[in-house]
């Protein structure tokens, strides 16, 4: 294939001008695709293999039935991460604490290993989403809490893997985003979409409908917004919900559309989780020449105060984000 890059070769180059490279960022990102590829194979034969699917039994933070598939993940990433090294600890949506690894590591990463889990069995398009930090406490020591307690806008990366029609691994160092398509004949992901941004005009939302009763004046005021016939801004716009945060913000980022996870009255908070869903999707989003906020503020700028916390998110095309945040803030 002639001048098609791998994510390998792309790592290297990126590698020299990444925050004094040393080549622990790229061990790092090696890891991340080590285990994307052993996961890649265990979703693409799920439907076969039986002693994957179904409940491991277990439940994790959020109470949520921990698929056997989802705990398969999260031990893969752990597994990869650990013999690397350069990890200090991993917070995991699928572990309540977060776990020490090696307290000479320079980075922690925050993860959800398989998002969309309760898609596995229907097979729709999963994903892992994943953080990465430097971390905050001195090298040597075991890593404490507030090197996961930092906002958004300190990640060095972040970035996610679509379990999809295709496998593909998308990620942002602050230089942009750039999208990896996985070749499982030959075990090898290549650059398909460098530089990756929103189009400049964003046509579809993504919301679970089924809440809108239970929404904000000023998020049922966007819905209807959205579905206004009005040519000049080419409404109604398009309504389209996977159920699979991975799959609906790649949908987004690559055709343009505003991704909606509110509070309701359930759950003041929403139901997504800061650390390791909006926050490296917020950092993609914005490198990607979108925005990413919780209806009042920019997701990076929010202090973090547990590993699960839980915020609102809306993230896509800036004109739409605008328009939300503007309805909302007009509910006060
Ligand atoms: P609802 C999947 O469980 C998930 O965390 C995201 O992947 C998805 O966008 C959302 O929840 C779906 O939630 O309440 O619409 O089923």
């Amino acid at each position: 294939m002639e001048n098609v890059k791998t994510l390998g070769e792309f790592i290297i180059e990126q590698q020299t001008d990444f925050h004094g490279s040393t080549g622990e960022f790229s061990s790092l990102l090696s890891a991340i695709r080590l285990a994307s590829k052993v996961v890649n194979q265990q979703v693409n034969k799920a439907g076969l293999m039986s002693h994957i699917l179904g409940s491991a039994g277990g439940t994790n933070i959020q109470g949520e039935d921990q698929q056997k598939l989802d705990v398969f993940a999260n031990n893969q990433f752990i597994k990869a991460l650990t013999g690397r090294k350069v990890i200090c600890g991993i917070a995991s949506e699928e572990n309540d604490e977060y776990i020490p690894i090696n307290n000479d590591g320079r980075y922690i990463i925050a993860m959800d290993p398989l998002d969309g889990s309760s898609n596995i069995e229907v097979n729709v398009s999963i994903g892992t989403i994943f953080s990465i930090y430097h971390r905050i406490t001195p090298v040597g020591q075991q890593v404490r809490a507030e090197d996961f307690l930092q906002k958004g806008s300190q990640q060095v990366a972040a970035g996610y893997v679509i379990y999809g029609s295709s496998t593909m691994l998308v990620y942002t160092t602050g230089n942009g985003v750039n999208g990896f398509t996985y070749d499982p004949g030959i075990g090898v992901y290549f650059l398909s979409h460098p530089d990756m941004k929103f189009p400049a005009q964003g046509k579809v939302y993504s919301m679970n409908e089924g809440n809108m009763n239970k929404c904000s004046a000023g998020v049922k005021q966007y819905i209807e917004y959205c579905k206004h016939v009005d040519s000049a801004t080419k409404r109604p716009y398009t309504g389209r919900y996977i159920g699979s945060l991975v799959a609906d913000f790649h949908r987004n980022l690559i055709k343009g559309g505003i991704y909606m996870y509110p509070a309701t009255t359930d759950s003041e908070n929403g139901k997504l989780r800061l650390l390791y869903e909006c926050n490296p999707l917020a950092f993609i989003a914005e490198q990607a020449g979108g925005k990413a906020s919780d209806g009042y503020r920019r997701i990076m700028d929010i202090e973090p105060v547990n590993l699960h916390q839980r915020v609102p998110f809306f993230t896509g095309n800036t004109h739409m984000v605008d328009k939300l945040e503007e309805l909302i803030k007009q509910e006060k």
